[in-house]
């Protein structure tokens, strides 16, 4: 891809080898069942170029639409941090490359802004979160939403720690409204990235564009993969791929976890780790209730058409079980099936 946005980046440049540009496919081209065999079953990252269609929030949602609607509302920013929305805006259309303002990176839309929800239908079916959304998920994991998150930042904001998503979830961050540059590493380059011994899915390199290389020495081995994001872009990135992100513009986005059979097996493990808590055998009750889930939901999954091959309801209450795109599980109704007030 040629932009000027993407040399403005300016990737990591004492890295050896060339970096890699993700590659990018146009919505109109990629079935989301080629989306699912090509990407997320190979757990490899892609942008799909329009994956969000013309939508309330694609056509309204700008700085000033938050600062308008939401102004004296206090919400999260990132942890422990919270402002008002007017001085967040404010303090984001301020922000400098030299001086960048504060990201928004820990706002969850259905328990905090819920009224936001109807503004991104139809919804991104290439987010769709899967077997969260499944009503057999139990309660406490149970997010039809994929854990929807709003992100907002200013020129030079940035995410605050190059990471990847715990639960071994896939992510998708999906543009909104300006541009934002994205820089990946593949989980097999995870011992270049230092991750924190108490947080292994963080690494302890503090800002990747300004690397300490003489700390940090095998981050130079590191590949690293980048892109530019633009409105409508929606980038898969596969559990375990260290990512993180820059503003290169006011921009405004949102984040969606997924889990399906291809990443199923590392959630499992997570969530029965020793450090999940728990005594032992409440760690392995869990343990087989889930395998046993994911056992079932497989074999639900497969008969489950995919919305391209256009599904005549036979398989109804399968898609409700086990809903594979949010066609298929009732439309939007996916996402309010919680506790949330949305109209
Ligand atoms: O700022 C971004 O787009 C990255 C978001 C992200 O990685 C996350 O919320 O886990």
């Amino acid at each position: 891809m040629n932009s000027p946005l993407l040399e403005a980046m300016a990737p990591v440049a004492a890295q050896a080898g060339t970096p890699v540009v993700v590659e990018r496919r146009d919505a109109a081209e990629l079935g989301y069942s080629a989306f699912l065999r090509e990407y997320v079953a190979q757990n490899r990252p892609v942008v799909v170029v329009g994956a969000m269609q013309a939508c309330a929030a694609m056509r309204d949602w700008t700085p000033s639409f938050f600062r308008d609607r939401f102004g004296p509302r206090l919400v999260d920013i990132g942890y422990g941090q919270q402002m008002t929305f007017a001085d967040f805006i404010d303090a984001i259309l301020a922000s400098q490359e030299d001086a960048p303002g504060p990201y928004m990176y820990r706002l969850f839309i259905g328990p905090h802004l819920p009224e936001l929800l109807p503004d991104l239908e139809p919804l991104n079916s290439y987010a769709f979160p899967r077997r969260l959304a499944s009503p057999l998920m139990p309660r406490p994991w149970r997010r039809p939403d994929g854990y929807l998150k709003l992100l907002i930042g200013g020129i030079g904001g940035r995410f605050p720690v190059m990471h990847y998503d715990g639960e071994n979830a896939h992510a998708t961050i999906t543009e909104i409204y300006g541009d934002k540059a994205f820089v990946m590493y593949a989980p097999e380059d995870s011992p270049y990235l230092y991750p924190k011994p108490d947080m292994p899915n963080q690494s302890q390199i503090p800002d990747i564009r300004n690397p300490d290389f003489e700390r940090y020495p095998l981050f130079a081995k590191a590949t690293q993969y980048y892109t530019v994001l633009h409105p409508g872009d929606m980038i898969f990135v596969p559990s375990r791929w260290w990512h993180t992100a820059r503003t290169l513009s006011p921009s405004i986005s949102i984040c969606q976890n997924m889990l399906d059979a291809t990443n199923w097996r590392g959630y499992v493990d997570e969530l029965c780790a020793p450090s999940s808590g728990g005594s032992v055998l409440k760690r392995l009750a869990k343990r087989v209730y889930l395998t046993g889930l994911g056992a079932f939901l497989s074999a639900l999954e497969r008969p489950v058409p995919r919305h391209d091959a256009a599904p005549k309801g036979v398989t109804a209450r399968r898609a409700r079980l086990a809903p594979v795109v949010y066609t298929d599980a009732g439309d939007s109704s996916a996402w309010r099936v919680n506790e949330w007030k949305v109209r």
